[in-house]
């Protein structure tokens, strides 16, 4: 690799090369020294954020010559990287996280204790980095960890959003959207001014000859769009490695911003033109599982694949391989589908731009990608329409079309007369307009495909692409079960049972190998360890109170049993199933005498998250969660025997105060429709039990704890399309419980029962797709058990303890390695000190 600085010049280089802190001491200084130069204040006049800015600052520097010395080595030892291409990372705060990641949150206590301030309120001030709209942006964000953790050569690549997902408000108990400004003082990424990439859209095609007389196709004229990379280092934990997280943001490329009508005084347009190329990395879709045509949707995602693949074949190239051997040195994931034009694209390069002919260059595209289904939902298997496509990306539909016609001859090859699996499998829908299905491209593009929990790519296997399977055998389709980085999600954001663990097991070796949890067995029946255990989940309870209050003004009595279900509002995740079984509770209680509510076990049931703005069904759900809780907390007949709480804007940095709250927590999708669901890990983690349906990852917790510990409940996959079919055709009893509490809600308990008609009536008249009806009888009943268990607390200790020692299994480092094994066979770089 060539150095810019000559040999004999290198010497004053190394002498002056930047050093990290090592100690209390060293961090102070680097800290007031940012505080008075970097951001020019000073002891008169430095605020909560402005020690937040100089305790980020210093530790971005420690992070960056770390991440330095992290680029060179994997460019000298050159070996195989995977690339993770995600619209989504879902980092959360990154302070608290570099501070524990480099061993430094003592020293940086201390030293801020030392300067006059409380580090909680320090990290407090940072914003959280929401590039995401839940699981499978989170999960994007464990994988980083794990990965430079593991110290994996590995590169996340996405989009730098000027406006993450919403801040969501709560109006009059309706969900209102706020943009989230994140940007505002983010210390954390590092633009690369120099890092540019034109990309291009519209336009036409033309065939001309090369030199050798070959017809190739040239992609001509249409609108070009500069894209910047910026830099975020991403810290391993005990490791020096530091890998990166490139975003791409969009610029108009130079040449677009029209300096002739700047200077004729036409400054409106020539601005528009500027502004038209910034709106493509301006907003995050706030689409969970459902998608919607848009054409800057496409866009973005065309701009961003083509951004990092330039990036990634820019870095191949200059070691001066064969292109043969690039499924050697690189390793493509895609997250979902929103990344599959990077086939397309990596196709184009190359047969148009390199040369290739097309057999060799779709062998290296297959040897290099593999893909990631995380759903089986119909409506978030992204398809295009063929004009839109048509218009974009016009040299990448002449591509799709020519991978579908070879794909579509082996297969006809392969079943002769078989017109039905054609059209079946065919990467073109017959609709009007044509479609072009992106998962398809995703499946005949890479060598692996999988899902992401044993039930849910069985599922794939079965139903959605059961005509893949029967077309290059069973092979190509595997699961690797999702996990969490106990970094984040069990030293971060628990760090008194961390501590507590550590004390137990001799260290911290668990949070690098979480298998060694099941050590903590043997002192299940330890009364001391147990009450220790206990009093921490009280503290963590009383933190979740404070959170609730803060927010809310609603207090809640932290001995109560806490009931938490967060995540997106969907109608797959039954939010509605839990709030009609909370109705159920509340009017149980106002029908009891004062004798036998002495005996009721007190609740506080606690809701968040978001609804996509315009999932109209989801924020009807969040209404009534409000309007619920509205009449409830105010009911004195209740009391502290039913409090319902709504958690304004549930995001990763509440997340990690409720995670660790939960006496019980809730996973109740209709079965067979959560992909995994990595809250429920989180909870176990955390010690808390849950309450689950037979669903996603649900059913491996459940192998790993034992089903004494967790509590099951509801149809299983295999019955919902019988269920569905008999609802269809008329063969449906509303539960009456359930009656009851529509009946309430219709009598309006809870305000204007108008507003809930359409919620009450998907259930009752319009086939109660999601099996609420069906589930509700065992929900409840199931729901009385966790009551009656939780009165017996020295069991239920029992049980906590025991989850968490068995839960080892659920690591994304355990994940990361599956992946590095089976799909990328990728080896970890070794790494001295
Ligand atoms: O809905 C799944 C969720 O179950 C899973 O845990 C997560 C990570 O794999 O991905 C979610 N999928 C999506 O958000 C869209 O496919």
């Amino acid at each position: 690799v060539e150095a810019s600085i000559p040999e004999p010049l290198r010497e004053a280089w190394r002498k002056y090369s930047a050093h990290e802190f090592t100690n209390k001491d060293e961090f102070e200084r680097e800290l007031v020294r940012h505080i008075e130069t970097t951001l020019a204040r000073s002891l008169y006049n430095c605020d909560d954020l402005a020690a937040y800015s100089g305790t980020a600052l210093a530790f971005r520097d420690r992070l960056i010559i770390e991440w330095n010395r992290t680029q060179q080595r994997q460019t000298f030892t050159d070996q195989k990287r995977v690339y993770y291409l995600s619209l989504e990372f879902l980092m959360g705060r990154a302070l608290d996280n570099a501070m524990l990641n480099v061993g430094m949150k003592d020293a940086a206590r201390e030293g801020l204790q030392d300067l006059g301030f409380r580090i909680e309120d320090v990290i407090g001030q940072e914003h959280d980095a929401a590039l995401g709209n839940g699981g499978l942006g989170r999960l994007a964000a464990c994988f980083l960890d794990s990965l430079a953790t593991l110290n994996y050569p590995a590169w996340g690549y996405g989009l730098r959003y000027r406006y993450g997902i919403f801040k969501q408000e709560i109006v009059n108990g309706y969900q209102m959207e706020v943009p989230d400004y994140w940007l505002d003082n983010n210390p954390w990424e590092f633009p690369r001014h120099d890092i540019t990439v034109d990309i291009q859209f519209y336009g036409h095609v033309k065939k001309k000859q090369d030199e050798n007389g070959k017809l190739v196709a040239s992609w001509v004229e249409g609108e070009v769009v500069q894209a910047v990379a910026y830099d975020v280092p991403i810290p391993g934990y005990g490791t020096k490695t530091t890998n990166n997280l490139r975003l791409w943001s969009s610029k108009a490329s130079s040449g677009e911003f029209d300096f002739q009508k700047f200077n004729a005084g036409d400054y409106e347009s020539a601005v528009a033109d500027q502004q038209t190329a910034e709106t493509i990395s301006a907003v995050l879709y706030p689409n969970d599982n459902l998608e919607r045509g848009k054409e800057l949707r496409l866009k973005q995602q065309y701009f961003w694949c083509a951004a990092s693949l330039y990036d990634i074949v820019r870095r191949f190239k200059k070691t001066k391989r064969a292109w043969s051997e690039f499924p050697d040195q690189v390793a493509i994931q895609l997250n979902d589908t929103h990344p599959t034009l990077a086939i397309v694209e990596m196709q184009r390069i190359l047969i148009d731009i390199e040369g290739l002919e097309w057999d060799e260059a779709w062998t290296i595209v297959t040897k290099t990608f593999g893909y990631t289904n995380h759903t089986v939902l119909p409506e978030a298997l992204e398809k295009w329409s063929v004009p839109l496509m048509q218009n974009l990306l016009p040299r990448h539909l002449q591509i799709i079309y020519d991978i579908n016609l070879y794909f579509l001859q082996s297969v006809e090859k392969q079943f002769p007369n078989n017109r039905e699996i054609l059209s079946r499998v065919s990467i073109i829908e017959e609709s009007h307009p044509k479609m072009v299905r992106m998962a398809y491209i995703a499946i005949i593009g890479s060598h692996k495909v999988n899902g992401v929990a044993e039930l849910h790519s069985d599922l794939l296997k079965s139903t959605l692409f059961k005509d893949f399977v029967d077309i290059y055998g069973v092979d190509r389709f595997t699961n690797v079960t999702n996990g969490v980085t106990p970094r984040r999600w069990l030293h971060q954001a628990n760090p008194a049972l961390s501590s507590l663990i550590a004390e137990k097991l001799g260290g911290h070796e668990f949070l690098t190998d979480l298998t060694l949890l099941d050590k903590l067995e043997a002192f299940v029946d330890d009364k001391d360890f147990r009450r220790q255990w206990a009093h921490i989940k009280s503290d963590n309870k009383l933190r979740l109170a404070k959170l609730i209050k803060d927010t809310t003004g609603y207090k809640v009595n932290p001995e109560s049993l806490f009931d938490i279900q967060v995540k997106r509002i969907h109608e797959y995740k039954r939010q509605q199933l839990n709030i009609f079984g909370v109705i159920h509770r509340y009017l149980k209680i106002k029908g009891m005498s004062a004798e036998e509510r002495k005996k009721v076990v007190p609740r506080v049931s606690v809701f968040g998250g978001k609804a996509a703005p315009g999932y109209w069904m989801a924020k009807t759900i969040i209404h009534l969660i409000n309007k619920v809780a509205a009449v409830v907390n105010n009911d004195s007949d209740v009391g502290d025997l039913l409090k319902v709480i709504f958690i304004e804007d549930y995001n990763v940095s509440k997340a990690e105060i409720i995670c660790p709250a939960s006496d019980i927590s809730e996973h109740i999708s209709t079965a067979g429709t959560e992909g995994s669901g990595t809250s429920n890990m989180k909870f176990v983690l955390n010690g808390g039990l849950i309450i689950g349906t037979c669903d996603g990852a649900n059913i491996e917790i459940t192998r790993e704890i034992g089903d004494q510990n967790i509590f099951l409940f509801g149809n299983l996959a295999e019955d919902v399309e019988d269920l569905r079919h008999r609802h269809f055709y008329g063969d449906f009893q509303l539960d009456p419980a359930l009656e009851k509490v529509f009946k309430a809600i219709k009598d309006n308990m809870f305000g204007d029962a108008g507003d809930f008609s359409a919620l009450t009536a998907s259930i009752e008249e319009h086939g109660d797709y999601y099996l609420v009806s069906d589930d509700f009888h065992s929900y409840v009943t199931t729901h009385e058990m966790v009551d009656e268990a939780f009165l017996n607390k020295e069991e239920w200790l029992a049980k906590s303890i025991t989850s968490v020692a068995r839960m080892g299994f659920f690591s994304t480092d355990r994940v990361i390695n599956e992946y590095a094994d089976s799909i990328w066979n990728v080896e970890p770089l070794a790494v001295k000190d």
